[in-house]
């Protein structure tokens, strides 16, 4: 059985053949992702690829643009025309949570801005209802209130922390507040409630966005839904 590496590399690769020349791509974060942007990487050095890359985060910027994927913002161009990016959950009816890597703001950023989104994940991602955590991007400013009205809510809020024990700054300069749940009520009101509270910038539930998901299973092959 292949571990989960060589899953999301199989994933990664199969998602990168659905790249044309001359899209505007947009590409996502992830450790998958990674995989995605080494395969497109490739292409551009090997076959001339002409692509634009949109990042949905700083460190993806970065690393396509260290392989030779021309990277641009969002708003240099008309449209995106494809958007890869990875989740931390899927569920029976193509609802996500993604925001793990504290990418969210931007991929939804992106993914809404794309005429077409995949995602591409290996198959321990895939669960008949999501139970992982809930990452919600806050302001700095009146957090901890936010923190206190979330927690009276029943919502089990946690900080995101990085080693050494602050709080997770996003590429936009936020925090991140995870949000846990034995059972995940109503996705939809769920992240109605989330985006009416004051302070609340965008939550990790990605509803009505995905076009078709890439998974590598365990027995080494590729399903791909549409
Ligand atoms: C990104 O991919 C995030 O939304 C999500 O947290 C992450 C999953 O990362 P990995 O592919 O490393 O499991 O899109």
């Amino acid at each position: 059985m292949a571990d989960q590496t060589a899953l999301k590399k199989l994933a990664g690769y199969r998602a990168a053949e659905f790249v044309e020349d001359g899209m505007v791509v947009g590409i996502g974060s992830g450790s998958t992702i990674a995989f995605v942007v080494e395969a497109l990487g490739k292409r551009v050095a090997e076959e001339g690829l002409q692509i634009k890359g949109i990042p949905t985060s700083d460190k993806t910027r970065r690393t396509a643009a260290k392989l030779g994927i021309p990277m641009h913002n969002v708003d240099d161009v008309d449209h995106i025309d494809l958007t890869i990016d990875g989740a931390d959950q899927i569920d029976e009816n193509f609802a996500a949570i993604k925001g793990g890597g504290a990418a969210l703001l931007w991929e939804k950023i992106v993914a809404v801005n794309s005429r077409r989104n995949i995602w591409v994940v290996d198959d321990t991602k895939l669960a008949p209802q999501l139970t992982h955590y809930l990452p919600v991007e806050v302001i700095p400013y009146g957090a901890d209130q936010l923190f206190k009205r979330l927690k009276y809510a029943g919502y089990q809020p946690t900080w995101r922390l990085d080693q050494n024990g602050n709080p997770v700054r996003t590429d936009s300069a936020n925090y991140l507040i995870d949000l846990h749940f034995t059972k995940m009520p109503d996705p939809f009101k769920l992240g109605r409630e989330l985006t009416s509270m004051v302070g609340v910038v965008e939550h990790g539930l990605f509803l009505n966005i995905v076009d078709q998901v890439v998974v590598g299973r365990a027995d080494e092959t590729i399903a791909v839904f549409d």
